[in-house]
């Protein structure tokens, strides 16, 4: 049985990519962070929390890193965990640089220590590119963060291809572009929408506040996404890949589908807050996959219609199960 650590497993992510090494018949291990809160809600959702073992672990403490590999013993890493909100990063610069950014350099060197055969895979974003500077974006597309966040990941990814370069680690970075589902985080604007949509359809709410309706993202369906992730580290040498749909949307057609799924008119509820617009933005994102589908033979299947479709469902559901509480 093939063994593998997920760090951030309780993250939208972790739970996609937990389900399916469990289904390929890996025993895996994942690690959380302490918190007054129990963290599993997406594992549960998943029906997957019993099948997995967790253990404690904060990228900010390079002993918990080490004690979760010995723990493990794992042929395989995917490093999930990061301070992954982009507008908290604006407000908190340093403690998203210690964990997105020096947190990759604990663990690569954790591996270095404990078994440098093991194979790493680190969650490189879209963000990287940033203000970008050829469209579409690909492998070789040089790279301009536009938020902490984004400069972060910059310093991960370069940790990540130096230590393959320098110490000859199995190592890979997966450039994922934005990617969603009803696991996604309720502050991110895609769940934000569907979210709000399902609950004023139900009468729970009666606006939704925004920012930026005009940035343009290249939006796919996470558990797609979490397939490329274990297929770079499935292959004979390590590399990079951008993982996208190779569409772009604006914000404001997310909400113009999501609000049309449940007979709205959208300019009815959604209240522009300029609070909600960021220092510096991100003002387009298309990705160019056609190296991950030579090369790993992955692609993207669902639509970005079909994407809003589904998120608004699943809220739906979600929904009527609050409205019957109330
Ligand atoms: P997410 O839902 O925000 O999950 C992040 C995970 O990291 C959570 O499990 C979180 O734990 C954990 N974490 C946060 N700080 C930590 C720390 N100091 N030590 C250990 N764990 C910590 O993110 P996601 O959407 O699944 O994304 C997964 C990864 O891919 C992230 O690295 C993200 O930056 C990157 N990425 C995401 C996208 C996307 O569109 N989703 C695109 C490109 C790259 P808690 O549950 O305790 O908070
Ligand atoms: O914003 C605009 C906002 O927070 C998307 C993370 O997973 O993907 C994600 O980062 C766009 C931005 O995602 C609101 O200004 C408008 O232009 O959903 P988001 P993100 O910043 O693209 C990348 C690839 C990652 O790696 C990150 O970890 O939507 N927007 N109004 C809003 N965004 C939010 N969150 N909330 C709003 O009210």
């Amino acid at each position: 049985m093939k063994r593998a650590l997920v760090t951030g497993i309780t993250g939208q992510d972790g739970a996609y990519l937990a389900q399916l090494l469990l289904s390929e018949g890996y025993h895996v291990f994942g690690t959380y962070r302490r918190s007054s809160h129990p963290p599993f809600e997406r594992l549960e959702y998943l029906g997957i929390k019993e099948q997995i073992e967790l253990l404690p672990m904060d990228l900010l403490d390079q002993g918990s890193i080490l004690r979760a590999l010995e723990a493990s013993e794992p042929e395989e890493v995917y490093n999930l965990a990061a301070q992954s909100f982009v507008q908290v990063s604006f407000e908190q610069p340093i403690l998203t640089g210690n964990v997105t950014g020096l947190g990759v350099a604990r663990l690569l060197e954790a591996i270095r220590q404990v078994n440098p055969g093991i194979r790493f895979y680190q969650a490189s974003s879209s963000e990287m590119f940033g203000k970008v500077q050829s469209i579409p974006q690909d492998e070789k597309t040089p790279f301009y963060p536009r938020s902490p966040y984004g400069v972060a990941k910059l310093y991960s990814h370069w940790m990540t291809v130096n230590y393959r370069e320098a110490y000859g680690l199995f190592a890979c970075a997966g450039i994922l572009f934005n990617h969603e589902s009803p696991l996604r985080g309720t502050e991110f604007v895609t769940r934000k929408i569907s979210r709000a949509v399902a609950r004023i359809k139900l009468g729970l709410q009666d606006h939704l506040e925004l920012g930026n309706l005009q940035a343009k993202r290249d939006w796919g369906f996470a558990p797609e996404y979490v397939e490329a992730m274990w297929l770079m580290l499935q292959q004979d040498q390590p590399g990079d890949y951008v993982i996208a749909s190779g569409g772009t949307h604006r914000v404001q057609e997310f909400v113009e589908k999501a609000f049309e799924t449940v007979g709205l008119d959208w300019r009815e509820y959604v209240v522009k807050q300029e609070a909600l617009f960021r220092p510096a933005e991100v003002d387009l994102l298309v990705g160019n996959p056609a190296r991950a589908r030579r090369d790993l033979g992955w692609q993207p299947k669902t639509s970005f219609p079909e994407l809003v479709r589904i998120m608004v469902e699943a809220d739906l559901a979600r929904a009527a199960k609050e409205a019957l509480s109330q």
